[in-house]
C-alpha cells in the first residue's frame, strides 16, 4: 500500500504515482491510499489519479506500507492504525532534515510497532 502525505503537492502526488507505475511494470499488486477528504490541487488533474483510494483497502494488514514525501510519521495523517498493523512500513523520503540523524543513511528500525526500513536521498 503506498501512502503520501495529507494535503499532497506535486511531489507527493508525483512519487507516489511513479512508485505504483514502476510496481506495475514489475507486476507488483500496490494500491494508492491518501488520508482525508481534501480534494487533490487542480493543477495535477493531468495525472492519472483515479484509483487513489481515500478509504483503507480491506486488506490493508496484509500488505507493505511504503511512504513516500513523507518527513514524519504524522504526515500520512491522523490515522496511525496503518503504521501499527501493517507487516512492513518503507519511508522513502528525499528531504533532508538535520534534525533527523537517520535521513542520510539507511537502517532499518526494529524498535517501532512495525519493522521498519528507512531510506532517503538527500
Ligand atoms: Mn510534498
Amino acid at each position: 500500500m503506498l501512502v503520501t502525505h495529507e494535503n499532497p503537492d506535486g511531489d507527493a502526488l508525483g512519487s507516489i504515482l511513479a512508485l505504483k507505475l514502476a510496481l506495475d511494470q514489475l507486476g507488483k499488486d500496490s494500491v494508492m491510499y491518501l488520508y482525508g477528504d481534501a480534494p487533490l490541487p487542480a493543477e495535477y488533474s493531468f495525472m492519472p489519479l483515479a484509483e487513489l483510494r481515500r478509504r483503507l483497502p480491506d486488506d490493508w494488514r496484509d500488505r507493505v506500507l511504503i511512504a513516500v514525501d513523507c518527513a514524519n510519521e504524522s504526515r500520512i495523517g491522523p490515522a496511525e492504525e496503518p503504521l501499527v498493523g501493517s507487516p512492513l512500513v518503507l519511508d522513502i523520503e528525499h528531504a533532508f532534515r538535520p534534525d533527523q540523524s537517520d535521513r542520510s543513511e539507511r537502517l532499518v528500525d526494529w524498535r517501532g510497532p512495525a519493522r521498519r526500513l528507512r531510506g532517503a536521498w538527500c
